[in-house]
């Protein structure tokens, strides 16, 4: 919108989103859903579909929806995490004009109280010293995101919508199915989209009475008696002043919003507002739905998310990485990062192939996310490793429905297949894992010749 065209307030809205929203991602508690790839790494540095890691989604939806201020809250501080905030974005948010900035915030870095955030609310409470300088500068409302969702999403028209019905607080919300219902914080609304009823993760009679007509979120009508519950996607938008007053004085002891912020708001006559979110989103936080979430992204007949956006791109670091090299391999329905080498005779299916992979001849990769590595060796690194076993998965091996974390070296003629066929299994001496039926390679790993998981 041209500057000089006489702008409404909706437009103003718009506009201005850089100045009057700041964006607060959580970034992961404990880290026991997706362990053990959160064993080495703060949640939001995990990587997603062979180029990325977690925290692009939400981060690139923000630069998307013009927001351009972010915190990301850890529960620790880790290396790669900063490094790959600052390489991606610096120069896209920071800069004296634009004044946006992407910034980690770790648990003990706090002034206030040197202990780990307790839940959602209790991080960002911890911090509120930090953002009510934001609040100084013109904030008037923060958007909290989570940092292990697939979606894309207009944060403007979220935004919108809460400033024009004036709530203290607006929920994302979805239409969805008694099966995954349980997991999620339910919601009835009134025809104006107000929440009349908020309950979170019910179960069993508590459950059955949060079901709706879903209709009123604009879906059709066999959708809606597929999916009769109205679940909160997690994502709010909420007024500065509002959420301070909430968390300082109102309910100073609640340490999550879904449990006790968002219901107590509403029992106490706070406006909260739904806001019908249309399209694919998923909670990728368990090391099942992360998984699968990955290898739907490589079948086009499973894919729901899409890297190839023109008008809304998910960014990441800008890594100069040499084009990848198949080498006489069979590759089908899978994805390939950049500066991998795969040598001949090997076959990769339904798979995920992350950055800098290198998989030995005669591989057969089939419904697996390879992680990749973080750097090349050099010959010299390599030699004091047992066997000079470079980084990737060595000659002959057969891998089957596992993620190898990066920088992990499996040995040739193994096989990663969790022969026995367990649910779950933790030799993490080993470096490996099974989680849901799935073998995960722990980052860092040495998987020693001819194993057989
Ligand atoms: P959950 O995802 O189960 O439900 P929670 O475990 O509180 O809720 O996590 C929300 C987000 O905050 C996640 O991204 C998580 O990693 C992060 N997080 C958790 N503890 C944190 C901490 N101490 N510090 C920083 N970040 C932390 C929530 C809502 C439900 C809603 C679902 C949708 O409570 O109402 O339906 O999200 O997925
Ligand atoms: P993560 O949080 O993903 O575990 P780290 O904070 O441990 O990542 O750091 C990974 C980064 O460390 C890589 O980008 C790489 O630059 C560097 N790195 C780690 N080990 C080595 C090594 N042996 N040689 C060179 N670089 C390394």
């Amino acid at each position: 919108v041209s500057q000089s065209v006489a702008a409404t307030p909706v437009m103003n809205i718009d506009a201005d989103i850089n100045k009057t929203v700041l964006s607060i991602i959580l970034g992961g508690g404990a880290g026991t859903r997706l362990y053990p790839l959160t064993k080495k790494r703060a949640k939001p540095a995990v990587p997603l579909g062979a180029n990325y890691r977690l925290i692009d989604i939400p981060v690139s939806n923000c630069l998307n929806s013009n927001i351009n201020k972010m915190y990301c809250l850890t529960q620790f501080n880790s290396a790669s995490l900063n490094r790959h905030l600052s390489q991606a974005y610096l120069s896209s948010v920071g800069g004296i004009h634009s004044q946006g900035f992407v910034e980690v915030l770790a648990a003990s870095q706090s002034n206030v109280n040197k202990n780990w955030f307790q839940g959602t609310a209790d991080a960002v409470r911890q911090y509120m010293w930090l953002f009510e300088e934001a609040v100084r500068d013109g904030v008037e409302d923060f958007l909290i995101l989570s940092g292990d969702h697939l979606y894309r999403m207009d944060y403007r028209d979220f935004v919108r919508k809460h400033k024009e019905s004036q709530a203290a607080i607006t929920i994302a919300a979805l239409p969805c199915a008694e099966k995954e219902a349980t997991g999620f914080g339910l919601m009835k609304i009134d025809g104006n989209g107000v929440v009349t009823d908020f309950a979170e993760k019910p179960k069993g009679d508590a459950l059955k009475s949060m079901q709706v007509d879903t209709s009123v979120l604009g879906v059709d009508k066999e959708t809606a008696s597929k999916r009769p519950y109205i679940a909160s996607m997690g994502i709010y938008v909420m007024q500065a002043k509002a959420l301070k007053e909430l968390l300082l004085n109102t309910f100073p002891n609640a340490n999550d919003f879904g449990n006790e912020v968002i219901p107590g708001a509403r029992d106490i006559g706070m406006k909260v507002q739904a806001y019908a979110f249309q399209g694919y989103w998923e909670d990728i936080g368990t090391v099942e739905a992360f998984y699968n979430s990955n290898l739907a992204l490589a079948d086009p007949a499973t894919a729901q998310f899409s890297f190839y956006d023109r008008d809304a791109p998910i960014y990441t670091m800008s890594r100069f990485l040499p084009p990848s090299k198949l080498m006489d391999a069979e590759v089908v329905k899978s994805i390939v990062g950049d500066g991998c080498v795969i040598k001949p005779g090997t076959s990769i299916k339904n798979s995920i192939v992350g950055i800098r992979s290198l998989i030995g001849a005669d591989c057969t990769i089939e419904d697996s996310m390879i992680m990749g590595a973080d750097y090349y060796e050099t010959l010299e690194e390599c030699e004091y490793v047992p066997g000079c076993m470079p980084m990737g998965v060595g000659d002959g091996s057969i891998v089957r429905r596992a993620i190898i974390d990066k920088n992990s070296r499996v040995g040739g003629k193994c096989q990663i297949v969790n022969k026995e066929g367990v649910k779950e299994a933790n030799q993490e001496g080993k470096g490996w894992v099974i989680k849901d039926g799935i073998v995960v390679i722990v980052k860092d790993s040495y998987i020693p010749p001819g194993t057989v998981i």
